[in-house]
């Protein structure tokens, strides 16, 4: 031991005697139980995984603040997004489908996951780079997000399920479109947009309501790769974006993103021309243009990975007054399942924890005890409610709660069709008029790439009809592109042949 380094000692504080050699009868004798200190060490380094988040897994973040430069004040009193208000946040980047240890340019949509600690509590916005998803209903996800993983059998991906899903759940082709397109690509976390994805609700101090989007625009502007250049980084450094992020923040170099939102009168949400509250679709800006809201920096590394970025749990059930939900389906079945997946991930007690605590805001409640708990209210304190010993009460105009109307029978069906609710309506818009030349020629490459690994004729088929929903040309010109890379890989097989 040097005079400056302190003595290992146990968990429990007391010194132990080495790191090197642990307790036997003789030198090459048999180790004994009662080495404490081995049996400690051994013990904790097998629990020091928690479970892997069941998507999003791969991911990483970063400290950062958010200050509003505009003023929404009328359509919202969440303290967060008062005029001049400066918050701390920590924010998360991550892809889908992929493992911890999966490459982090590996085609995927990307989380973007922002928890804002604010003076109300915390608020998490946790959203996608893409404004859409997969499905409209929550009760999809499980089989959806099965069918982009692994086979049971094989623990290989499969191209034949992804599509088969896919094609069978036509809602998927906008989300799809944007995957194949270049944004399932991005060059960095930091050059690649946020969105909140589903339309939430804000309420003004008047107890007004609105609709809201939440846009979040890079301001390092938004830059993909190539494929070819993916595949090789994949290989060459699977923490690429990872490592870019860290590298940014460490050299000062701090990234940013302008957040807007787009918002709709309450009212108009009943006889909008598509369903406002489907998650498949985009709020055209001509329609509701973006308001400025405020810029979000990350300027601050984890000091901790596993303690600041593994543990942290962001959901989207955590509002502040001001802010609520919608009746969007997929929205209200994940404000049941984050906090779920975090109690079983992270622990009973995971909102405890100094990164998921609130940093600006008093905890005080009734809820009490579970397995890790340190938070407790003074021995006087009363743990139920109602009680006439002064503990906390409920407040319903401070919680600033939402609401919207509802009536008719208790029934599983799908939300009823409006006259622009199509599935592949916004995919075809997308593809046609917002992709370049350019990018509708990577598109096609990218969707035959996939296609041709479709083991089943009709399971290619029904992906050609489905594109060909999308856009008539494009689907022509995918069948012709399978044929073409058929022919291809059937004379590249020959001449392998030939030459054995
Ligand atoms: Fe998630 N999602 N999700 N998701 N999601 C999780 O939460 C889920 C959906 C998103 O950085 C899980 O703690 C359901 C849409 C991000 O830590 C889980 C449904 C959007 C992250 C879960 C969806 C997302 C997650 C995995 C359909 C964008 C990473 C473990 C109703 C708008 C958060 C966990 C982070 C993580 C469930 C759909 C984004 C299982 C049931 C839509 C960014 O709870």
């Amino acid at each position: 031991m040097t005079t400056e380094s302190k003595p290992t000692t146990t968990q429990s504080g007391a010194p132990v005697a080495s790191d090197e050699h642990s307790l036997t009868v003789g030198t090459d004798g048999v180790a004994a139980l009662h080495d404490r200190y081995l049996v400690e060490k051994l013990a904790q380094f097998n629990r020091e995984r928690i479970p892997e988040r069941i998507v999003h897994a791969k991911g990483g973040g970063a400290h950062g603040v958010f200050e509003v430069t505009g003023d929404v004040s009328a359509y919202t009193r969440a303290a967060v997004f008062q005029p001049d208000t400066s918050t701390e946040t920590l924010q998360r980047f991550s892809s889908v489908a992929g493992e911890q240890g999966s490459p982090d340019t590996w085609r995927d949509v990307r989380g973007f996951s922002v928890k804002f600690y604010t003076t109300e509590g915390n608020y998490d916005i946790v959203g996608n780079n893409t404004p859409v998803f997969f499905i409209r209903d929550g009760i999809k996800f499980p089989d959806f997000i099965h069918s982009q993983k692994r086979l049971p059998g094989s623990g290989l991906r499969d191209a034949t399920m992804q599509w088969d899903f896919w094609t069978l759940s036509p809602e998927s082709a906008h989300q799809v479109t944007y995957l194949m397109g270049d944004r399932g690509l991005p060059r960095s976390w930091r050059e690649m947009p946020g969105f909140g994805s589903h339309t939430y609700q804000w309420i003004n101090a008047a107890g007004e309501r609105f609709w809201v989007k939440y846009h979040f625009a890079s301001n390092q502007g938004n830059v993909e790769m190539e494929g070819s250049e993916a595949e090789l980084i994949a290989g060459a450094d699977a923490d690429y974006y990872r490592r870019d992020l860290h590298d940014a923040i460490e050299a000062g170099n701090f990234p940013s993103w302008t957040v807007s939102v787009q918002i709709m009168p309450y009212e108009e949400a009943k006889t909008y021309r598509f369903n406002p509250f489907d998650l498949t679709k985009v709020w055209p800006h001509a329609d509701y243009p973006l308001i400025e809201l405020g810029v979000h920096t990350l300027n601050r590394n984890p000091q901790n990975f596993f303690a600041e970025i593994e543990q942290a749990a962001f959901s989207p059930a955590n509002f502040v007054p001001g802010i609520a939900a919608s009746p969007d389906k997929m929205l209200m079945a994940r404000i049941f399942s984050y906090p779920d997946a975090a109690r079983y991930r992270v622990g009973t007690n995971y909102a405890e924890l100094p990164v998921n605590a609130p940093h600006a805001a008093a905890v005080n409640g009734y809820s009490q005890d579970g397995a890790g708990r340190h938070h407790f209210n003074a021995p006087e304190a009363p743990n139920y409610a109602p009680n006439s010993l002064g503990g906390p009460v409920a407040d319903p105009l401070l919680a600033g709660e939402g609401s919207w109307e509802n009536d008719g029978a208790l029934l599983r069906a799908a939300a009823v069709l409006r006259s622009e609710d199509s599935d592949f309506g916004q995919a075809g818009t997308l593809y046609r008029d917002v992709f370049d030349d350019a990018a509708k020629a990577r598109f096609l490459d990218t969707i035959t790439g996939a296609i041709s690994g479709v083991q089943r004729p009709e399971v290619t088929e029904r992906a050609i009809w489905y594109w060909t929903s999308v856009d008539a040309q494009l689907g022509a010109a995918l069948r012709a592109n399978l044929a073409k890379w058929a022919e291809a890989d059937m004379l590249a097989e020959a001449s392998a042949q030939y030459s054995e």
